[in-house]
């Protein structure tokens, strides 16, 4: 049964990308693709579809620039009041919106009666001299377009105070429209809790970079955060915690908040997904309603920070008919307040549940939800058990999962999404390794957590959907790429304080749910967005971190508060080689393994996580070269004369063989030449545990360094 949801139009669309990609690896794709380059003068983030060099000067707003919207539909001209209301603080101008039927020169024209073929998001957009011109087929692909739009403009044109200088559109020709059309980012208001005005806050963020889902996880154990009429106890005695905070009163969504929320990210294009977790992550809902607890006893609320502490009691049968009457007045209240197609029921972590239990509940949410006339959405466990035709089950897995595919010892993760694609569901890729913005960038983040490894902004951007669930060399996907439906970023706040390496103490510092979302969003969430929007064809590291560094001056001049993580080019930021740094290539770091101490230990490629093993100090010699010593073990890196000979660390005596040329490429990537052998520093291969040697200069991406 496939139902409630028009699909064609994307699956057909999969088709073409399938048919014109041969999916290489991420990292095989980084090795040898030539980068695409960026028409500069701009940085567009996600790279669109494709554009054209345009000659000339660009178009420049005057005061009374009109903006012309060829509609009277509302949603059209409430984009062309957005695109007013968004150019107007840094700009002092209030552009008027005016309805025109023809086009119209010197002017921002919004016209949304362009070809269907466009589909519901794609867009063109010129400018030129004369005037610029999106064209879309109906209002939300003009908001796609007027967010390319703004990226055309100087960078402080985002900002919230009236800058005094000329604002030209860069001349370009762009046409445009999304890989995937389910694009999202999550938030976990309920480990902590973020004020109606700070979620507004964050869709405006991620709508800029043309997210267009956005999924609260409203439940868990530490609060539940949604009011239900029927039971006011989820909310004076669910809400009543968050982790590491006890004693609120208001750390919910009334029925009203939440509409205001909904019909804020509506104004932006954004659907929004509401998450009931069950039947595990449900100690808030078990402190507020007895019967949903074996013994009838409600539990105390929880404020702590472990996960897998709590399971709907599913022992007999009335306690699953208590479960399915609760998760029935839930959904229907949600449903009724939410106008978008999905409902999503968690699923995830439940270890204690027997297959039969965990099966009676998925039953009983994804019946009330599709009689609620929804699509059951859920974390990839839902394939433990049968999931109703058209479900959507959310992959969160990693690399070792992948490395498992085919071998005798596939993990569970694999076994469940195995289950769930053999039943049709679709899938949303998150896969923890590189799409949880709650991973730390590497060992020095103050905030979250590691357990899915350091994931630095590199790792955030060199993946991809159809390669999620394959192997490592990219074959074999447990998820066929036209059962895809699209990606989603995951803001996890159980950790959302400084110092997460440790449980907090009084003294703790806890920022502002805003600033830990910005800081672990920014700049991975626009990472993502571009393997959402962007075919990957047209995706390369070395062209986004040139274009993503551009992107710093916007999220300055807004008020972002974003991390300037290493491995990315930031304006205004002169990296002298002199000092320490990490050295990575291929997306690994060169890596003294296990922090040895020991002379003729050979250097490796691992994961990056800027640890004092990849920490390397490079000092400048009296002929213009470096020794470069490891500061875990204070040892030199040293080459000898064969080309193909492992390099070593060595007790520092500063022959030649310790010594290093550094050069730097135009890309700003830098090639390591031994002063002894005249040889260029290289790994192996991209993969925990390659080899570094020394080898002829071969122009290999493996040879070409990121000195951070
Ligand atoms: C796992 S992945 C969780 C969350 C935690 C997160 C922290 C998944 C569906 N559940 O409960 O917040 O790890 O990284």
């Amino acid at each position: 049964m496939r139902w409630l949801r028009p699909r064609g139009r994307r699956l057909a669309a999969l088709a073409t990308v399938a048919l014109a990609l041969p999916l290489p690896t991420a990292v095989s794709q980084a090795a040898t693709a030539p980068p695409t380059p960026s028409p500069a003068p701009y940085a567009l983030v996600p790279q669109p579809v494709s554009q054209e060099a345009v000659e000339g000067s660009g178009f420049t707003l005057s005061p009374d620039t009109p903006i012309a919207v060829m509609s009277k539909a509302p949603k059209a001209v409430g984009v062309g009041t957005y695109l007013s209301r968004v150019l107007a603080p840094a700009t002092g101008y209030s552009l008027p919106v005016v309805h025109r039927t023809r086009v119209q020169k010197n002017a921002l024209v919004l016209d949304p009666n362009g070809p269907e073929d466009l589909g519901s998001e794609g867009y063109t957009l010129t400018s030129a001299k004369h005037g610029v011109v999106v064209t879309a087929h109906g209002a939300e692909g003009l908001f796609r377009g007027v967010q390319t739009l703004r990226q055309l403009l100087p960078a402080e044109v985002e900002s919230l105070s009236t800058q005094s200088r000329t604002w030209t559109v860069s001349p370009a020709k762009i046409s445009d429209s999304p890989r995937y059309e389910y694009r999202g980012v999550m938030l976990d208001v309920a480990r902590r809790f973020f004020p109606v005005s700070q979620v507004k806050r964050y869709i405006d963020q991620a709508a800029a970079y043309k997210i267009n889902t956005l999924h609260l996880h409203l439940t868990d154990d530490q609060g539940w955060r949604i009011a239900v009429d029927a039971i006011p106890e989820l909310t004076t005695i669910g809400a009543s915690t968050q982790s590491g905070h006890t004693g609120g009163t208001d750390w919910y969504y009334s029925a009203k908040d939440y509409k205001e929320i909904v019909s804020y990210a509506e104004s932006r294009f954004m659907t929004v997904v509401p998450e009931i977790d069950g039947p595990g992550h449900t100690r808030a809902a078990q402190a507020s309603v007895p019967g949903l607890n074996c013994d009838d006893k409600a539990q105390q609320p929880y404020s702590g920070f472990d996960v897998k502490i709590s399971l709907f009691c599913l022992a007999d049968e009335q306690h699953r008919a208590n479960m399915a009457d609760f998760m029935e007045t839930v959904i229907k209240a949600v449903a009724e307040l939410t106008p978008g197609p999905y409902i999503h029921l968690g699923g995830d972590e439940t270890p204690q549940a027997t297959a039969e239990q965990y099966a009676a509940y998925v039953k009983a949410a994804t019946d009330s939800t599709i009689a609620h006339k929804k699509i059951p959405m859920g974390w990839h466990q839902l394939g433990r058990s049968t999931v109703p035709a058209g479900s959507i089950m959310q992959y969160w897995g990693e690399e070792d999962d992948r490395k498992s595919i085919g071998t005798s010892k596939e993990t569970e993760t694999i076994r469940v999404v195995r289950n769930g694609a053999a039943q049709g569901a679709e899938f949303v890729m998150s896969p923890s390794d590189h799409a949880y913005l709650d991973m730390k960038y590497d060992v020095s983040t103050p905030y979250g957590l590691s357990w899915s490894g350091y994931v630095p902004v590199q790792r955030s951007y060199e993946w991809d959907p159809e390669t999620a669930t394959a192997k490592l060399d990219g074959t074999g996907a447990v998820v066929p790429a036209g059962q895809i439906a699209g990606v989603e970023a995951a803001l996890w706040a159980d950790r959302a304080y400084e110092g997460s390496n440790a449980l907090p103490t009084p003294s703790t510092r806890w920022p502002a749910p805003y600033e830990y979302a910005e800081y672990m969003s920014f700049p991975r969430l626009p990472a993502l967005a571009e393997v959402g929007w962007t075919p990957r064809a047209a995706r390369d590291w070395k062209d986004f971190r040139q274009r993503l560094a551009q992107h710093g001056p916007r999220w300055t001049a807004a008020g972002i508060g974003y991390h300037a993580a290493p491995g990315v080019p930031w304006p205004g930021v002169v990296k002298a080689v002199e000092g320490a740094h990490s050295l990575v290539t291929g997306s690994k770091a060169l890596d003294n393994p296990g922090g040895s101490t020991s002379d003729g230990t050979g250097l490796v490629m691992w994961a990056p996580n800027r640890g004092n093993n990849q920490t390397f100090t490079f000092a400048k010699q009296s002929d213009g070269s470096y020794t470069i010593t490891n500061k875990a073990s204070g040892k030199c890196v040293e080459a000898g004369d064969a080309a193909g000979a492992a390099i070593v660390q060595r007790t520092c005596t500063g022959e030649a063989g310790q010594r290093w040329k550094v050069t730097e490429l135009d890309d700003g990537d830098h090639t390591i030449t031994s002063a002894r052998s005249g040889l260029l520093l290289t790994a192996a291969a991209s993969a925990d545990g390659a080899k570094v040697t020394q080898q002829e200069d071969t122009g290999s991406a493996l040879q070409h360094w990121t000195i951070d």
